[in-house]
This record gives C-alpha cells, sequence and structure tokens, in this order.
C-alpha cells in the first residue's frame, strides 16, 4: 500500500502548506553550509486553531490517505460507503467501520474529526519513518542533529490539551502499534509508546522496504515492547560477555603498553552483540559463520567470538616465533597479527555447534567483503544448502570504510544476484564516529555511514553502543531478519573509540572537544554493571566473581603462550587435507583425456535438443562444433575450453565462470547459454554432460557490472574447495585493474602472508588488434613485475624434482592454442596444490583459422600429437612447427615470443620464404620454463636470440623475460642480455595507438623486421 512508503513528502507538504498558510507554523531557516547536524527547528503553533482544509480536484487525490486537503474527498468516500460498504477499498471499509463505531459509544472520540484521525496516523507514520533521527544513538551526547519537524504532534494540530483525549487509529491491516486490539487511544499514550519503540537507544529505518510483508514483520518486533526485555539470567551472561570483551582489551593493553592492536574500547558492545547474533542464528539454523572484518576489535572477535586459542593470540602478540615445526609445511612470509584468519568451532547458548571463519585480510578496507561472501556462497553449494540457512557471511565495519570504499556498494550489489546470493549477509558497522583523523563531515555527504545499504531495501538499524541490551536485542533481531527473509541487513553500533587510531596515536590533535568527553564517559561495562546492581540483578560479589574468573583464565593463557609453537597445520581447512606445500614436491599428471571419453563428452556439448530453438547463426555455430568433434579436426578455442570443462565435470569437479557478459562470451564466441528465439528459454549444453547433473555443478553467469566485487567473490568462492575450477573473464583485459587490490592484496600474495591456497583462474582478453588502447592489452608486465620466481636462479628443473609452480607466487600464460588452453585449465585441478592462474586471453585467436586444434591433442594416446615422453600434458613452450631436429645449425635466428603475434610472424616466414628462422611460443611466461628454453637454445646453436612482441617496450613480457632469457643463455655460454634482440613497439605511455591505420603500420613494421634477412639492432619503432 503507497501509504507505508517513505514518499511521505507530498503529504509533508501538503500539511505544511496547510498549516503555514494558517500562519500557526515558522520554520528558522538553516546554513547547510555550517554543518548539516547544527541547525535547529522552531515548531510554533498558534492557540488551538486546527488547520482548515482546502478542497484539492479530485483527480489529486489518492486512495493513499496522505494528502492533508482530502476532506472534500472523504466526505464522498464516506457518503458512498453509507450507501454501499463494497463500493470503496477495503482500507477505508475498515477505517469507517471503526470510524463511524466508535464515534458512537465513546465520548472521548465523539469530537474527533476524520482530519485529526488522519493526522494522527500522519504522525504515527512519521515516527515509523524518521523516529530513528530523534533515537538517542551517540553514547556521547556530542552529535547535533535536527529533529524533523513531522515528529511534532504540533504539526498536525495537536496541543498539550489534546494529550488525555482519545483517538482513533484502526487497525490499518498492519502488524505492530496500531494493530493492537486497542483502536482508541489518549495521545498521550500513543505519544510515549512511539517515543518507546523509535527513539530510544535504538533508532529502526526500515520503511524504505518495498515489501509490505517484511515491513510488517519488522513493525511487529519493533512496536511489541515485551521484546526488549531480558531476564535475570540473560542479563548474566550479557554481562559476563562484556567483561570478557573489556578486559581483553585491558589485558593487552597492560601486557603490551606500546603495541598497536586497535582496540575496540568505547565499542565493546560488539563483542556481546555478535555472540548473542551468534546463537541467535544456531538456534535458527546456522551452522557456520564466514567473518570479515578490518582492524577494529579483530583480535578480540578472535579470542571472545572465534574462539582462537588465547595462548594463541598472545603469542603472537608477543612477535610470533615462526614455526619450525612440521615437515613440509610452509611457512610463507606471514602477516602482522590483526590480519591473520582462522577457523573454530564455537558452541553456542543453546547448545549447537557453530563453525566460525574468519577470513584473513588485508589493510586494504572492505576489500574483504566480497571474498567473505563468495567463499560463503561456495560453502553453501558444498554443503547442499540449497535454501541458504545454514550458511551465513557477516562482515563487520568501520564506519569511515563503509561509507566511503566503493567495493561495498559491488557486495552489497551481488546480494540478490541468483548465482551471487547468499541469503543475505549482516553488516555490523563498528561506528565510532571517526576515521583515523576524519570526522564524518568530512568523510561522507550522507546523514548516516550506513546510507549506501538503503540502496538494497535492507532495514538499518542504529543503535547506542553504551546500551548493551538494545545493541544484543538489535543483533538478534538481525539473524531473525537474515534467517526469515535471506536479505542483507545492517547493524549500526554507534560507539566511540577511546584511544586514539591505534594506542600510539594522538586523538586531542584532531578531536580535542571529543576526547575531552571521551576521557570522562564511564565504559559500557561500568554503565551496565551500575544499571544491574541498581535493578539488583547482580551483586558487587557477582562481578568481582566473573571478573576473576576472566582474570584468571587471561593470565594463565599468558603464561602457556610463551611456550607456544604455533601450527602450520591450523591453516589449511579441512577441505584441503593432503594438498600439497610449496616445500612439498607434488607429482606432474598428465592432462589428456581418453578419446572416447572426448568424443561422448564432445557429442554431448554440441548436440542441442530437437525441440531446441536457437538463433539461425547459433545453430550453424553448434552444428560447426559438432562437425569438429566427429572429424577430430579444427577444434576451435571455445570448444577446447568447453571440453576442459566438460571433463572436469565429468571427472566430479566443479566449475564455475562469472563475468561481464561470460555466458555468450563478449566476443561471441562461447555461447555457453543459448536463448530460445521462441520461447526465450535458456539451455546451458554443460548443464547436462552427466546424468542428474546437479544445476549448479556447471554455473556459467553474466556478473554485476563490477570487477572487484565480483573477481573478490569468485577468490572466495575458490578458497572454499580445491575440487573447483573456478574462473573469472574480465570483458577486455584492461578492466582488470579495477580490481587491482585483488591482484596485488589477494592473489599474488594471499598464499605467502596467510597460507591460503587458490587455484582461482583469471582470463583477461589480451592482444594487439587496432581496438586502441583500453582494449587491447591485459597490462601482462603488471602481472610479471609482480611474480616472485627469482630472474637470476635456474631452480631444479628435473621433471621428478620438480616444484617450480609450487615455489612461485602465480602462473602467468599466453596461451596459443585451443589444446594448450584446453590442458592449462585442467592442470589447474590435476595437481596436488592450487596456484592462481592468469590467463593472457585471446580475442581474434577465437576465429582464426590457424588457431585450431586437432582432438587428438587432447587426448591420452601414445604416438598422438601432445604426447610426449610423460604423456599429454600443458606444453610451458611450444617449440618451432617445422620439424627441427634437435640441432639445427643452419637456422640464423631463433624468435622467441608469446601469445597471437605467433601467427602474424608464422605469416611473414612464410611469406618470406624464411626457413632459416626458428619461431618458438613461450606459452607460460611465469614460471619461466628454463628446461624448455634451455633445450631450444641448444637446438639453435649459431642462431641470433630475438624476443618479439607487440606490445611497447615498456609493456609486455620483455622485461620479465630478459633476464631470464639471459640467465638461460650465461647457463649455456650463450650470451648475455646485450645479445638478446628487442623487436616491438617503441616504449609508450599509452598501452596502443587509437588510429587503426596507425596500428596496422606498427604492426607490419614490427613482424617484417622480426623475420628480416640483415642482422637485427635492437628495434624501436619510432
Ligand atoms: C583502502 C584503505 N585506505 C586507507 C587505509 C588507511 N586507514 C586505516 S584505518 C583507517 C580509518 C578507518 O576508519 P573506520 O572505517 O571508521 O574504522 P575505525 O578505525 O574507526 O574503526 C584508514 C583511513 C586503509 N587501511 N585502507
Ligand atoms: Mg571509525
Amino acid at each position: 500500500m503507497a501509504w507505508l512508503r517513505p514518499g511521505s513528502c507530498v503529504a509533508k507538504l501538503a500539511l505544511r502548506r496547510s498549516l503555514v498558510r494558517r500562519g500557526c507554523y515558522i520554520r528558522t531557516c538553516v546554513d547547510p553550509g555550517k554543518n548539516r547536524y547544527f541547525h535547529t527547528t522552531v515548531v510554533k503553533l498558534k492557540d488551538q486553531d486546527a488547520p482548515v482544509p482546502r478542497s484539492v480536484p479530485l483527480s489529486k487525490l489518492t486512495d493513499s490517505f496522505l494528502d492533508g486537503t482530502s476532506s472534500v474527498y472523504l466526505e464522498e468516500l464516506q457518503r458512498a460507503w453509507e450507501a454501499d460498504p463494497n463500493s470503496v477499498d477495503d482500507s477505508w471499509d475498515n477505517f469507517f467501520r471503526n470510524f463511524v463505531g466508535q464515534a458512537t459509544t465513546s465520548s472521548g472520540v465523539s469530537g474527533q474529526t476524520i482530519q485529526e484521525s488522519m493526522r494522527l496516523l500522519l504522525l504515527v507514520r512519521a515516527y515509523q519513518v524518521n523516529g530513528h533521527r530523534k533515537a538517542k544513538l551517540d553514547p556521547l551526547g556530542l552529535e547535533e542533529r535536527v529533529i524533523p519537524i513531522d515528529l511534532d504532534p504540533g504539526l498536525y494540530g495537536f496541543s498539550k490539551d489534546d494529550y488525555d483525549r482519545e483517538f482513533f487509529l484502526g487497525t490499518w491491516r498492519m502488524l505492530g502499534f496500531l494493530s493492537e486490539n486497542r483502536p482508541v487511544q489518549t495521545l498521550r499514550y500513543i505519544l510515549s509508546r512511539l517515543e518507546q519503540a523509535y527513539c530510544g537507544s535504538i533508532g529502526y529505518e526500515y520503511m524504505h522496504i518495498a515489501d509490505r510483508e517484511k515491513c510488517n514483520w519488522l513493525r511487529d518486533k519493533i512496536e511489541t515492547p515485551a521484546s526488549t526485555q531480558y531476564n535475570k539470567q540473560r542479563r548474566e551472561v550479557i554481562l559476563d560477555r562484556l567483561i570478557w570483551s573489556s578486559q581483553f582489551e585491558n589485558f593487552l593493553a597492560t601486557k603490551w603498553t606500546a603495541a598497536k592492536r586497535f582496540g575496540l574500547e568505547g565499542g565493546e558492545t560488539l563483542i556481546p552483540g555478535m555472540k548473542e547474533m551468534f546463537d541467535r542464528a544456531a538456534d535458527l539454523g546456522v551452522e557456520s559463520i564466514v567473518i570479515g572484518m578490518s582492524h577494529r576489535g579483530r583480535l578480540n572477535v578472535l579470542g571472545n567470538v572465534v574462539r582462537k586459542p588465547l595462548r594463541q593470540i598472545f603469542s603472537e602478540f608477543s612477535g610470533g616465533t615462526k614455526p619450525i615445526d612440521e615437515v613440509g609445511l610452509y611457512t610463507g612470509t606471514g602477516d602482522v597479527k590483526y590480519h591473520l584468519g582462522t577457523s573454530y568451532d564455537r558452541p553456542t547458548r543453546g547448545g549447537k555447534n557453530l563453525h566460525l571463519s574468519l577470513v584473513a585480510n588485508p589493510s586494504h578496507l572492505e576489500a574483504v567483503d566480497p571474498v567473505v561472501v563468495g567463499k560463503t556462497r561456495g560453502k553453501q553449494y558444498y554443503s547442499n544448502d540449497v535454501d541458504r540457512t545454514k550458511n551465513m557471511g557477516v562482515l563487520i565495519h568501520g564506519d569511515g570504510s563503509f561509507a566511503g570504499q566503493g567495493v561495498v556498494y559491488e557486495t552489497l550489489h551481488l546480494s540478490a544476484l541468483p548465482n551471487y546470493t547468499t541469503g543475505g549477509t549482516i553488516h555490523i558497522v563498528v561506528n565510532n564516529q571517526v576515521a583515523f583523523t576524519t570526522d564524518p563531515k568530512s568523510g561522507r555527504s550522507s546523514q548516516y555511514c550506513t546510507d549506501v545499504a538503503k540502496a538494497l531495501d535492507a532495514p538499518i538499524f542504529h543503535v547506542n553502543g553504551d546500551d548493551i541490551e538494545a545493541v544484543v536485542h538489535v543483533c538478534e533481531l538481525a539473524a531473525e531478519w537474515r534467517q526469515t527473509f535471506q536479505s542483507d541487513v545492517v547493524v549500526d553500533i554507534v560507539c566511540y573509540r577511546r584511544f586514539g587510531h591505534n594506542e600510539i596515536d594522538e586523538p586531542f590533535f584532531t578531536q580535542p572537544k571529543m576526547y575531552k568527553v571521551i576521557r570522562s564517559h564511564p565504559s559500557p561495562l561500568e554503565i551496565y554493571q551500575k544499571k544491574l546492581l541498581e535493578y539488583g540483578h547482580v551483586t558487587k560479589q557477582d562481578i568481582e566473581r566473573i571478573q576473576n574468573k576472566v582474570n584468571t583464565i587471561l593470565n594463565e593463557e599468558f603464561i602457556a603462550s610463551k611456550d607456544y609453537v604455533p601450527k602450520r597445520r591450523d591453516w589449511l581447512s579441512a577441505y584441503w587435507a593432503g594438498f600439497k606445500s610449496p616445500e612439498q614436491v607434488s607429482r606432474i599428471r598428465n592432462t589428456g583425456v581418453n578419446p572416447e571419453i572426448l568424443k561422448d563428452i564432445g557429442k554431448t556439448i554440441t548436440i542441442l535438443p530437437d525441440n531446441f530453438k536457437p538463433h539461425r547463426a547459433v545453430k550453424k555455430i553448434f552444428s560447426d562444433r559438432a562437425k569438429m568433434i566427429e572429424t577430430g579436426e579444427g577444434i576451435d578455442w571455445a570448444v577446447g575450453e568447453a571440453l576442459a570443462f566438460a571433463t572436469l565435470l565429468v571427472e566430479g569437479n566443479h566449475v564455475r565462470l562469472s563475468g561481464q557478459d561470460v555466458e555468450r562470451g563478449t566476443f561471441s564466441h562461447r555461447h555457453s547459454v543459448l536463448h530460445d528465439q521462441e520461447t526465450g528459454k535458456k539451455y546451458c549444453p554443460l548443464d547436462h554432460v552427466i546424468t542428474n547433473q546437479n544445476e549448479e555443478m556447471f554455473t556459467v553467469s553474466n556478473s554485476s557490472l563490477s570487477e572487484f566485487g565480483v573477481l573478490g567473490f569468485e577468490l572466495g568462492y575458490s578458497m572454499e574447495n580445491p575440487n573447483s575450477l573456478v574462473l573469472w573473464e574480465a570483458q577486455f583485459g584492461d578492466f582488470s585493474n579495477g580490481a587491482q587490490v585483488m591482484f596485488d592484496q589477494f592473489l599474488s600474495s594471499g598464499e605467502a602472508k596467510w597460507l591460503r591456497q587458490t587455484g582461482l583462474v583469471v582470463l583477461l582478453p589480451h592482444g594487439y588488434d587496432g581496438q586502441g588502447p583500453e582494449h587491447s592489452s591485459a597490462r601482462l608486465e603488471r602481472f610479471l613485475q609482480m611474480s616472485d620466481d627469482n630472474p637470476f636462479a635456474i631452480p631444479e628443473m628435473d621433471p621428478t624434482l620438480r616444484k617450480q609452480i609450487q615455489e612461485c607466487n602465480w602462473q602467468v600464460v599466453n596461451v596459443t592454442t585451443p589444446a594448450n588452453y584446453f590442458h592449462v585449465l585442467r592442470r589447474q585441478i590435476h595437481r596436488e596444490f592450487r596456484k592462481p592462474l592468469v590467463v593472457m586471453a585471446p580475442k581474434n585467436l577465437l576465429r582464426h583459422k590457424e588457431c585450431k586444434s586437432n582432438l587428438s591433442e587432447f587426448d591420452d594416446v601414445q604416438g598422438h600429437p601432445g604426447f610426449d615422453k610423460q604423456g599429454t600434458r600443458f606444453k610451458r613452450l611450444i617449440k618451432d612447427q617445422n620439424h627441427h631436429s634437435d640441432l639445427e645449425e643452419g637456422i640464423r635466428r631463433f624468435i622467441l615470443c608469446s601469445g597471437k603475434v605467433y601467427y602474424e610472424l608464422d605469416e611473414e616466414r612464410k611469406k618470406s620464404d624464411g626457413k632459416d628462422v626458428a619461431i618458438c611460443r613461450v606459452e607460460q611466461l611465469c614460471p619461466f620454463p628454463y628446461d624448455l628454453i634451455e633445450r631450444e637454445l641448444k637446438r639453435y646453436p649459431n642462431a641470433e636470440i630475438v624476443w618479439c612482441q607487440e606490445e611497447p617496450m615498456n609493456m609486455g613480457a620483455y622485461n620479465y623475460i630478459v633476464p631470464r632469457l639471459s640467465t638461460a643463455m650465461k647457463a649455456l655460454s650463450r650470451g648475455t642480455t646485450d645479445d638478446i634482440k628487442y623487436v616491438g613497439r617503441a616504449p609508450s605511455a599509452a598501452t596502443a595507438t587509437g588510429f587503426y591505420s596507425v596500428h596496422g603500420q606498427e604492426q607490419t613494421e614490427l613482424v617484417q623486421k622480426a623475420l628480416q634477412s640483415e642482422r637485427i639492432e635492437t628495434y624501436i619503432h619510432t
């Protein structure tokens, strides 16, 4: 019903206009430039004059009851109703029935006009919409807020004399306050109920939610006073939890006086709030919670909520001994204590067991959000949590970062997408009203730091962090909301930060007034203890007993921490058991597939159901694909990829590909989801690879138009279970820099910092084909520059001992054949460790006539192309395709290249009859295939060595290749860096020219130069 919506401005304006006309309402002007919190409003009423409504054209009236000038309409309605009650809407029928009935039975109501009743309803509604703006949210009492005028009864024509009059309210088909079986109430009672419900320690924002059922559900919870009362037992538990939270910080502060811990002081109620939230969630069926949070209070959450052993926390806090035990388990670089993640089982108050995982995160605030959500979704898939009630994500935010970081919005916007939803994330904001040194008024343009969540129709509960019971109440309510409606909800704990940003920071430099107040402000614990003592719910002895218990345990754990030996096995979760660390050799496996299986699968994914009517062009594509499988020839990129996915599925793995427009494919090559041209129905061939295949086992999904958020999500997803091939594809490779934090902080360094493996595959379309600066380069150089393989040391390359990939932070490949693409994808799963894979994905090779493979290159048949000594595997390097022997002394030039430029070089070689030139493709750039490079160097002992690339000199692989290639050359006494000739574009600021003709000219020149008959001086195009 429209009148429940917040779009009440029409009504407000009408009412205000009407009152202003009558001269009874004055509003002072506000200088918005000064401060949005520092203006005041005065409402002045002129005696008892009730404003006289003015008639308005019927066309402007609605059933919404909102227009304060609707009396003419109402009278008409009443006449109609009296003639025939069915002639009006149910709500009016209800209204008139109640109103007329009451008017005749109650003397208090007898003087009430329809206008008064309407206005009273508007007042009630104003509280529901805006009551939160009058709520006492700031524990410090410093925030000066404008109390909305529509919370003033005077605005509606009510004066003090009306307070003891009885008014009719009706029931209005909505739950909560107005639904009570008591339609006649005094104005005083109504107002006090409204104040209690909406203007106490909790400010509820929920009237922006469009769904009436959800509004009513919340209204019922909010307006029922009994729900906020806790009994003595509960209060003792809450007190105990608050003591744990407070003493934990005190303890750290006394033991490590000069350490940064980003303490929770001022916001200690977060911990009991979380615990109660988790207990309630467990009661409602949640079994596992994935938590993401930044620095503030992280140690406290780890110790008290996640229950990471305190001795371990203290040991890490003391500087963290590097684990030396457990042979073969790796050490990594480690990270500061407030970034580390962990997981434990926590028993709940209701006797359940809750699995909690806190995800490790970088300093980059909020970057962990999508990772947590993705991991939660992964858990839901693997635990068959179809209705998403067993696994839940909880994100804890700072007020500054929640309002400021764009990834928050990106994450929120994944929340209701079919392939990304997790059935609701609970967001808790530790709103200490400052971000490092920045005040909210400099840090955000919105009233609340949580306003971004309104875009989602998420309810937002603002709560005074000094009122522990209110905190607990909204935390429980959030859990109930999430389990009932499977959607996001926000708890905004308004608190303060007792010390500086960290414990050694001086807050008085920048917030002197605030900190003067903080200095003498009692802690939440002191406030609660006082309250409970006053109520007589606990005694001083009770409090002392709990405090002593907590102190004793903290001290015991502190002593035990001195001998604590960290265990690395804590780091790998259960599913990953048996997976190898970089210190353990993992057997290299073949990736070829039995030819019969290949054919069978190939048919399944290329033949469409008889009754399906695809687009004409798609039909042709699929019949071409079927032919490829049938003949075993000319397999293209899309089929190579589909075969990789399908064979992995048949082997029982989960495959998930997400990104912008990935279903069809940006370049219209994939067509993994087909659309029936008559019915619009979708058909996904890869959903039918095995009988009764789980719908989600193969997931291909167009994502929201986000890079940071979606890549983070897939990264989190990939971390859940190693038996899944998770891929994220960028629309064009360069858009991946919108997700730079994910690459820098997680993908390239996550394993080293947090010892968590991921086999995520990132597909980045890359290649120079004249589409301009923004669509040519995936910034290959960046990924290579972040690779940690040593350019000057050749690692062990013997196939039985090789750990080169395991020891490297990620793999970067630029693959040039469909078969090799197939094998590199399969290799991700067919190994005993997981490592991120960055693929410079092709664009024009998708349809290039030469870029084809035969089915025999995919199989494992001895003697077939692709099968070498070990079997069929991904080729890290593809040697020259001319049948060269092991020693080719007549080859004058040895060109190394990577990616699609190979095909152009090969074509030019054919044209120029360059039989004395060898061209070899480095398919895996990182880690560098030293063994194969050396093999090729030896094959061409007299050749001049050329690196050819189409990217500018300061980009592409050149700077990565040179030191490594020269290391290999030095090992064979084949020269030094100076002997590597460069053929490629000149250094450039922009990645590529915007002029197609210039591109063509550059490309022709560099290819010709690489094949020229004269020796090559290092070449820079000018
Ligand atoms: C993306 C990012 N930018 C800047 C910083 C530096 N920084 C660390 S904490 C902080 C303030 C955070 O404020 P808020 O979100 O309110 O959390 P609080 O510290 O107040 O709990 C800043 C700016 C960071 N860690 N991450
Ligand atoms: Mg803050």
